[in-house]
């Protein structure tokens, strides 16, 4: 049996009770074969997937919280350290109910190919809180993170572990958690977080890089078949901070977004998600704390569909924004159905394992989140740079760091999976990327 095919048979028994887990072990170790078997001998001897695929640690630890009535509520809170080969462990911090270790562990896994595809010095985690932030009052946001934050500060720092925002967890959270970090500390060590607002050390751009990063990764897979976001349509999933920033980068380089969606369904607005007023007003339903895409319909006029996910809306490239396993096999026909050419991930492992065969299997491209999504993470390393430097880059410096670093990832994707002969692949291209640096680190650094 293949060095792959065993770690991947060890880690379906191992991880039996998270599926995610499993899946995303899969998807990057499969792809990851051309290049193993090159080097089986090395990579075996080395146990490199074994230790790839086992966290440095998993943390987990209660977090007590009071509400507005006086009313004490206890939830779960997580960071997994994935992997700091390459530098100091960085991902963000997700509330959201569905959280539990497996969540944590696939979100750090993928995290480690990610941040070593940007080209930037930063290692892999993940962390957060099954926490659920709807309908919470600002107060009492506030005491949860100041709570998170009480266990969370021993485990992490500047040259150590830097979480960053994820679903649920925005400016106003980071400020709430670096608050307390720096209460508890008594030092201002503000490199120990990004995403942070402007006054106290946040990046230019850092809210918009996530989207914009994959819309500029989307250019540059529409510009190797000669084409261009001008004039094409785009159906969009989500309405949150991703979203927003693909959305107005897309109308800035002339595309049309027909579809934005939430957990109650979806819109279609056939004029495009375009004007300022209403690419603005997805901040607006954002920050409103409703969860509810049905407001942009009853503002614009736009058609809702309740209950419904916008991946049978024909486009020319799909993007989902939203979150993991948005498109199963019953997803994937409509897409291909439709005949959408270009599929575009876009959330973190928005496809299921069998669905993805499907799209690479007839879309005339697609791309992986790893690469698509990097843009905000690369940013937040931006974000390290300058905190470090006691320095601010311009906004236009920024972007044209985050265009050039979306640049390179897309190039440098592709290279590594013409290199073994896959031609045009960008999935496999950016899982043999982002391993060979992580992998390279980990072989220097000997057995530990
Ligand atoms: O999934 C991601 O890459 C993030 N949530 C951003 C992580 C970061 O450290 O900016």
């Amino acid at each position: 049996m293949s060095y792959v095919t065993e770690v991947i048979a060890n880690l379906k028994q191992k991880y039996s009770t998270q599926p995610e887990v499993i899946q995303t072990d899969a998807a990057v170790l499969g792809p990851l074969a051309p290049v193993i078997e090159k080097n089986e001998e090395l990579y075996r001897s080395n146990a490199i997937l074994e230790r790839l695929t086992e966290p440095d640690r998993e943390i987990s630890f209660r977090v007590t919280w009071t509400d507005d009535n006086g009313t004490v509520h206890v939830n779960k809170g997580y960071r997994v350290q994935f992997n700091n080969a390459i530098g100091p462990y960085k991902g963000g911090l997700r509330f959201h109910p569905s959280v539990y270790i497996g969540i944590m562990k696939f979100l750090g896994f993928e995290q480690i190919f990610k941040n070593s595809l940007t080209g930037l010095p930063i290692g892999g985690a993940k962390g957060g809180s099954d926490f659920d932030p709807r309908g919470k009052s600002d107060r009492e946001i506030m005491r949860f993170c100041q709570a998170f934050m009480t266990e969370l500060y021993r485990h992490i720092g500047p040259d150590m572990d830097v979480p960053a925002g994820d679903l649920g967890v925005g400016g106003r959270e980071i400020g709430y958690l670096y608050g307390q970090y720096k209460r508890i500390k008594g030092s201002f060590e503000n490199g120990v977080l990004t995403g942070k607002g402007i006054p106290y050390g946040g990046s230019l751009i850092r809210p918009e890089a996530t989207g914009f990063g994959a819309t500029y990764y989307a250019a540059e897979m529409l510009k190797h078949f000669g084409e261009s976001v001008e004039g094409k349509t785009f159906a969009v999933s989500g309405f949150g901070n991703v979203a927003w920033g693909a959305v107005k980068k897309i109308t800035e380089l002339g595309g049309k977004v027909l579809t934005i969606s939430g957990p109650d369904g979806y819109i279609y607005d056939k004029d495009g998600v375009s004007t300022p007023e209403k690419i603005a007003y997805m901040l607006e339903m954002r920050a409103s704390g409703r969860d509810k895409v049905q407001d942009y319909a009853d503002k614009f006029g736009a058609q809702f569909f309740p209950g419904q996910k916008p991946w049978g809306v024909k486009a020319d490239v799909v993007m989902p924004c939203a979150t993991q396993n948005e498109v199963g096999v019953d997803e994937a026909k409509q897409i291909i159905a439709n005949g959408v050419p270009y599929y575009v991930e876009v959330s973190n492992m928005p496809t299921t394992n069998e669905a993805l065969a499907l799209l690479r299997a007839n879309c005339k491209s697609v791309a992986p989140s790893k690469a698509v999504n990097a843009g905000g993470v690369a940013v937040s390393a931006l974000e390290m740079s300058q905190n470090s430097m006691r320095y601010s880059w311009t906004a236009e410096e920024v972007d044209a760091k985050l265009k050039q670093i979306m640049k390179n990832i897309h190039d440098n994707s592709a290279a590594a999976a013409e290199e073994v002969g896959l031609g045009y692949d960008l999935v496999a291209g950016a899982n043999i990327a982002g391993f060979k640096k992580v992998a390279d680190a980990m072989l220097a650094q000997g057995i530990i």
